[in-house]
C-alpha cells in the first residue's frame, strides 16, 4: 500500500526531484511506532500468507512447502585459500593487471550473483540465497579473476522488490569471500541508475562501495561516452581499488557493410580508456552480437593497440557464446565472464562449466574443476526454484539478437513488461519496433539506460499505430521517421525518448538525427556536453540529517547516497522497514509465499536467538475484510490482523 501511494502520488508522477518530493510529502514519512521485532515479523508472514508478495501475480504464487532443500556444497576445511583479492592487497591495481598479464592461463569471472540472475531472474535473488554458498565459492573456485556480485540492477532491486539493503549484501558477501576480488557494474554518471546525478553523488557512491568491498569497478556509458565515465573514473583511481573502463560492443565488426560500430571506432575508443588511467578494459557485449570471428578479429585489433588486459563479457542469447570465448581465448583475451551452468546460457552468460570443459588440454586451460564447480551449480540449480516466477519464459537461444540487438539482461524485463500490457500477442512486432527504433534514434548502443528508451520507444509505437512497414529496415525507418515528424505535434513521447533526446543521457556516438530530434522535444531546451556537467552538488549530510530527522532513525551516509539515487524507492524500503524490521532473515520460500497452516519453521534473529513459528490457523474476513492470523511463537499464541486485499 505504501509502494502505491506513492505511485499514485500526483508528485511522484509528475517526476518531482527529490528534496520537493521529501519535503512536501509528509503522510509518507509518518512511520508506525516500533513494535517488538518478533511482532512485525509475523505481521509480515501474516500479510504474505494472506496477500502474497506483492510483486508475484497469484496464478504464479507458489507453496512456501513445496521446496526441497538445496544441495549446499560441503565447504572443504581449512582456511580459504589465497586469492585475487591477496594478490590486490599486495600489488595494487597495476600491480594486479600486470599480475594478468602474466598468466597464460584465461581467467574467469563468475556472474552468478549479479548478471546471471538479473538476465533470468529479473535480478530477484535473494542475499540469503547468495550467502549461504559464499562460504564454498570461496574455497571451490578460489581461482576465479573475480565474483561478480554487485552493481547493474542488484542495487534498485534489493531495495524496490526485496526488502534488503544491498550494501549489507555487499558487507557480508565480502566478509564471506574474502579472497576474491568483488566486482561491480557501474554505470558511470548513472551510477546504479537511470539517469545522470550530480558528480559528488557518484564520488561519494564509489567511495562507500569501495570502503564496503568492491575491488573491481566495472565502468561503462551507455552511449560510449567516455567523457561521462571520466568522473569515475578518476575517483575510482583514488580508491586504490580496480577501473575497469568498458566499450559497449555494437553493431559487427566481421560486417564490411556495418561501417559505423567498426574496428576502428573500438580501437580509438580502448586508446582514449588506457589513456584515462583505466587498469583493464572490457569489451562489454550486453546483447552477445560479438560473433566468432568477430571475437577473434577485435580482441586481436585490441590487444595491438593497448597494453591494458583485456575482460570479455557477453550474453548467450544466440547460443554462439561459448564458440565466441573460444576465439577470443585464442586470440589473447585475458578473462571472460560466465555464470555456474544452472544459471547460464541463453539471456545469461555463457556457461562456466561448458567453458572449463571445452578447454580442458587446451594451453591456456583455465586452473578449474568441474568436479569443484558442479556442486555449486547443484546449489543454484535447486534455488533457483524458488525464483520460479520470475523466469522470462525464453525457451530456446534465438540468433535473432543479432537483428533486434535486445540486451540479455533487458530481455528478460521486455518480455513481462509487454505481457503486462497485454501486448504479447504482438511480440515480434516489439522486436521489429525496437530494431527499428535503434534505427530512428541513430544507431547506438543499446545498454541501460539507453536501452530502455530504446524499448519505452518501440512500445509507444506500437500503441500509437506508429509503426510503418516496408521491405527494408532502412526504409521502414525512414517512413516511420517521417509519420513521426508529420504527427509529433500530437504525441506525447516517453519521458525517457524526451530525456534522450534534450541530452540526458549524453551524446550519441554519431550525433542526434536532428528532425526527429526537433519534433520530440518542441522547444525543449537541451543539455549539451556531459548532462551532470550542469548539476549542483547534492547536500548528502543535509540529506542524511533530514532523513533521519523524517524516519526518527539514526540513518547512516549510504542511505543518503542510496535516497539520492532513488528517493522513492528508498522511502517505499525505509517505511517497510518501520513496519516489518529486517524480514532479509527469512528462508526465501517463507519471504515470498508465506506459511502453510501446519508449518513450523526456525528463525534466527540474531545468533543464539531462533524463533519457533508456526501458523495455526488463517481467519475469515470480518466485515471490513480483515482475517485474523493464528499463529505460535515459541509454544505461546499469537495473532496478527491482516487486511485481505484479494
Ligand atoms: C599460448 O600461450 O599458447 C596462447 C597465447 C596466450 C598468450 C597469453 S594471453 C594472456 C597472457 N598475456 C600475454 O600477453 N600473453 C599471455
Ligand atoms: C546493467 O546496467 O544493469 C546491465 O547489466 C547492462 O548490461
Ligand atoms: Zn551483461
Amino acid at each position: 500500500p505504501f509502494l502505491e501511494n506513492v505511485l499514485s502520488h500526483p508528485a511522484f508522477q509528475q517526476g518531482e526531484t527529490y528534496t520537493r518530493f521529501i519535503d512536501e510529502t509528509p503522510e509518507l514519512f509518518h512511520l508506525e511506532p516500533r513494535r517488538d521485532r518478533a511482532t512485525k515479523l509475523l505481521q509480515y508472514l501474516g500479510d504474505v500468507t494472506v496477500n502474497g508478495h506483492p510483486t508475484i501475480k497469484k496464478p504464479q504464487r507458489l507453496k512456501p512447502t513445496q521446496f526441497l532443500e538445496p544441495r549446499l556444497p560441503v565447504t572443504p576445511p581449512g582456511p580459504v585459500p589465497r586469492g585475487t583479492a591477496q594478490i590486490l592487497a599486495e600489488k595494487g591495481p597495476r600491480g594486479l593487471a600486470d599480475w594478468v598479464l602474466a598468466q597464460k592461463r584465461v581467467l574467469l569471472t563468475d556472474t552468478t550473483m549479479r548478471d546471471a540472475h538479473q538476465s533470468h531472474l529479473a535480478t530477484r535473488m535473494r542475499t540469503r540465497d547468495i550467502l549461504r554458498v559464499a562460504p564454498a565459492t570461496a574455497h571451490l573456485a578460489s581461482e576465479l579473476f573475480s565474483l561478480e556480485s554487485w552493481g547493474g540492477a542488484t542495487f534498485d532491486t534489493a531495495y524496490r522488490f526485496l526488502n534488503e539493503d544491498p550494501w549489507a549484501r555487499l558487507r557480508a558477501l565480502k566478509a564471506a569471500a574474502p579472497n576474491l576480488l568483488q566486482q561491480m557494474l557501474l554505470r558511470g554518471a548513472n551510477a546504479v541508475g537511470y539517469t545522470s546525478y550530480p558528480d559528488n553523488v557518484v564520488e561519494a557512491f564509489i567511495d562507500e562501495a569501495a570502503e564496503a568491498g568492491v575491488d573491481v569497478f566495472r565502468i561503462f556509458d551507455s552511449l560510449n561516452d567516455l567523457g561521462s565515465m571520466e568522473v569515475s573514473i578518476r575517483r575510482v583511481l583514488t580508491t586504490g581499488k580496480v577501473a575497469e573502463v568498458a566499450i559497449c560492443y555494437t553493431g559487427d565488426v566481421a560486417n564490411p557493410k556495418r561501417t559505423r560500430y567498426t574496428l576502428d571506432y573500438y580501437a580509438d575508443l580502448a586508446r582514449r580508456i588506457e589513456d584515462s588511467g583505466a587498469h583493464f578494459l572490457c569489451i562489454k557485449d550486453m546483447a552477445g552480437l560479438l560473433r566468432p570471428r568477430a571475437a577473434a578479429m577485435l580482441v586481436q585489433r585490441l590487444r595491438e593497440v593497448t597494453r591494458l588486459p583485456i575482460h570479455l563479457h557477453m550474453h548467450d542469447t544466440s547460443g554462439n557464446g561459448v564458440a565466441a570465448y573460444l576465439e577470443a581465448i585464442e586470440h589473447g583475451v585475458h578473462v571472460v565472464d560466465v555464470a555456474l551452468g544452472s544459471m547460464a546460457g541463453l539471456t545469461s552468460q555463457p556457461s562456466f562449466n561448458a567453458l572449463v570443459s571445452a578447454l580442458r588440454g587446451h594451453p591456456r586451460e583455465t586452473g578449474l574443476a568441474n568436479a569443484r564447480l558442479q556442486p555449486l551449480a547443484n546449489y543454484w540449480e535447486d534455488v533457483r526454484e524458488y525464483y520460479a516466477p520470475f523466469e522470462s519464459g525464453l525457451k530456446s537461444t534465438t540468433s535473432e539478437v543479432y537483428y533486434h540487438e535486445i540486451p540479455g539482461g533487458q530481455y528478460s524485463n521486455l518480455r513481462p513488461q509487454v505481457a503486462e500490457m497485454g501486448l504479447l500477442g504482438r511480440w515480434n512486432d516489439v522486436k521489429d519496433a525496437f530494431a527499428l527504433v535503434n534505427v530512428l534514434v541513430g544507431d547506438i548502443p543499446k545498454v541501460t539506460p539507453s536501452s530502455k528508451m530504446v524499448g519505452d520507444f518501440a512500445i509507444f509505437l506500437l500503441k500509437n499505430d506508429l509503426l510503418v512497414r516496408a521491405t527494408t529496415l532502412a526504409e521502414a525507418a525512414a517512413l516511420t521517421r517521417q509519420k513521426l515528424i508529420e504527427q509529433a505535434p500530437r504525441l506525447d513521447f516517453p519521458t525517457s525518448v524526451v530525456g534522450y533526446f534534450r541530452g540526458e543521457l549524453g551524446q550519441p556516438p554519431n550525433g542526434f538525427p536532428e528532425d526527429l530530434r526537433a519534433a520530440v522535444l518542441k522547444g525543449l531546451p537541451r543539455v549539451e556536453g556531459r548532462p551532470s556537467a550542469s548539476m549542483p552538488p547534492l547536500d548528502l549530510d543535509a540529506l542524511q540529517r533530514e532523513l533521519s530527522n523524517k524516519t526518527g532513525h539514526a540513518l547512516t551516509r549510504v542511505d543518503a547516497i542510496s535516497s539520492a539515487l532513488y528517493p522513492r524507492v528508498m522511502s517505499g524500503y525505509l517505511e517497510d522497514l518501520a513496519r516489518y524490521e529486517d524480514v532479509s532473515i527469512l528462508d526465501t520460500p517463507n519471504y515470498f509465499y508465506g506459511m502453510e497452516v501446519g508449518q513450523e519453521i526456525w528463525v534466527e534473529l540474531e545468533p543464539g536467538k531462533t524463533l519457533v513459528i508456526s501458523l495455526s490457523a488463517v481467519g475469515e474476513p470480518d466485515e471490513e475484510g480483515v482475517r485474523t492470523v493464528y499463529f505460535a511463537l515459541n509454544g505461546h499464541n499469537r495473532t496478527v490482523q491482516v487486511r485481505d486485499r484479494g
